[in-house]
């Protein structure tokens, strides 16, 4: 059972009040689809993929980012649960889309970057110190149902 403190809990929630999932959602995927270019093949339907500026202006890499990481603000309103939070989404990326967990890891950093990009006077080491504690225990949630 993962813990957080009462400072922890208000890192994450203040930080997330002023994350805009759009923005930073098509950011996030962007940049892992361009920085880890072997994570397009999860996405072959999602039309040109074929440089950083079409990556960046492609409506279905945008329309998915914001819908992952609405998806991680689960997490952020779940700390306490988030393997029962992430279950079925464990089972589907796991049983159906048989994504690799490694990814989970590599977008949790990229999202760490995208963060400290937009809030670089809030991101104190504190701050990133316990988001990256968030997005290593919802990555291990997402793996948990993989066998
Ligand atoms: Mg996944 C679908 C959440 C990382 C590849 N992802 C989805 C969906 C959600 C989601 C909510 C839609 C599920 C549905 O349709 O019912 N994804 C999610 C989270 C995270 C994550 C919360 C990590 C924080 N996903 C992730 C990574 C990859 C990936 C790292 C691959 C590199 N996801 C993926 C694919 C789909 C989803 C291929 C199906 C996309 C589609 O064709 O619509």
């Amino acid at each position: 059972m993962v813990h957080w403190t009462a400072e922890e809990k208000q890192l994450i929630t203040s930080l997330w009040a002023k994350v805009n999932v759009e923005e930073c959602g098509a950011e996030a995927l962007a940049r892992l689809l361009i920085v880890y270019p072997w994570t397009q093949r999860f996405f072959d339907n999602f039309g040109n993929l074929s440089s950083p500026t079409a990556i960046l202006g492609n409506p279905k890499v945008r329309a998915h980012g914001k819908k992952v990481l609405t998806s991680f603000g689960e997490a952020v309103k779940n700390l306490e649960n988030l393997k029962a939070t992430f279950t079925k989404l464990s089972e589907l990326h796991c049983e159906k889309l048989h994504v690799d967990p490694e990814n989970f890891r590599l977008l949790g950093d990229i999202l760490i970057i995208v963060l400290a990009a937009h809030f670089t006077k809030d991101f104190t080491p504190a701050c990133q110190a316990t988001w990256q504690k968030l997005v290593g225990v919802v990555a291990h949630a997402l793996a948990y149902k993989y066998h």
